[in-house]
């Protein structure tokens, strides 16, 4: 079962962040268990070829969603394209930007998605299945992460076609001028805000934290069902740092 169908059968999805452009982590990731990876062109230095070795290595049983750098017509059909399960959009602040977005990732006539047969398609060999299924099996998930996606959470929540909220903790607190703090009470208010109103129309929403404690509060509410927890490179420097306390006290 895709991604997208356990979404709407309700399964609580688990994944993990990872920010370094590595295939062999992907492959690791990918065995360890979680139901799904994060893989951020957003920060991370990733380009379009790094992105494909990586899901050219990862199992098939766990899936792919990947962080755009921006929206821009071009990124988001790129990365469906290379056979990423789903898009994640950081910064939404608007309804318009939110429209133009589930417009880039559908295929006439519900958007504007430029056909064209790469990796998802089977580079041609499963096209028709492929454009077929892929309105209804592509994954938009946009991130609110500013106050000002916070203010306009209604009339984002208007447009049809998205498919998870994900709350971008720290991007948020850094927007209240309270970077990091991603427990703050103004933090917790803001993002509670957008839990009501994604609660009224029962959209599902997704979360990211550093550790199992700091996710677990939201992994236990109604809705939450997209979790990330923990990333490649702190987990490599949790692993490294704790043999070297090991060896030297
Ligand atoms: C944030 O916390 O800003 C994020 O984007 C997490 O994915
Ligand atoms: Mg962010």
């Amino acid at each position: 079962m895709n991604l997208k169908k356990r979404l709407q059968s309700g399964d609580q999805l688990l994944g993990t962040l990872l920010s370094l452009p590595s295939p062999e982590i992907a492959e690791m990731m990918s065995q360890v268990g979680f139901d799904w990876l994060f893989i951020d062109l957003e920060h991370g230095p990733h380009g379009f070829m790094e992105l494909q070795r990586m899901l050219q290595a990862m199992r098939s049983d766990c899936g792919a969603l990947v962080r755009v750098p921006e929206v821009s017509e071009s990124n988001i059909k790129k990365v469906l394209d290379i056979g990423a399960e789903g898009i994640i959009v950081p910064k939404v602040n608007s309804a318009e930007e939110a429209e133009r977005i589930v417009s880039y990732a559908k295929y006439p006539t519900q958007g504007v998605r430029g056909v064209g047969a790469a990796r998802a398609q089977g580079y041609g060999l499963s096209f028709q299945e492929y454009i077929e299924k892929a309105n209804e099996s592509t994954m938009v998930v946009i991130q609110i992460e500013h106050f000002e996606g916070v203010n306009q959470i209604h009339n984002i929540l208007s447009v049809e076609g998205i498919d998870v909220v994900f709350i971008g903790p720290y991007d948020l607190s850094a927007s209240l001028g309270l970077a990091g703090q991603v427990d703050h009470p103004q933090v917790r208010e803001a993002i509670e805000k957008v839990e009501q109103a994604c609660q009224e129309v029962s959209m599902p929403m997704g979360y990211f934290g550093t550790t199992p404690e700091s996710v677990r509060p939201y992994q236990q509410k109604k809705g939450y069902q997209l979790i990330t927890c923990g990333t490649d490179s702190g987990g490599l420097i949790a692993q490294a740092q704790g043999i070297l306390k090991g060896l030297r006290g």
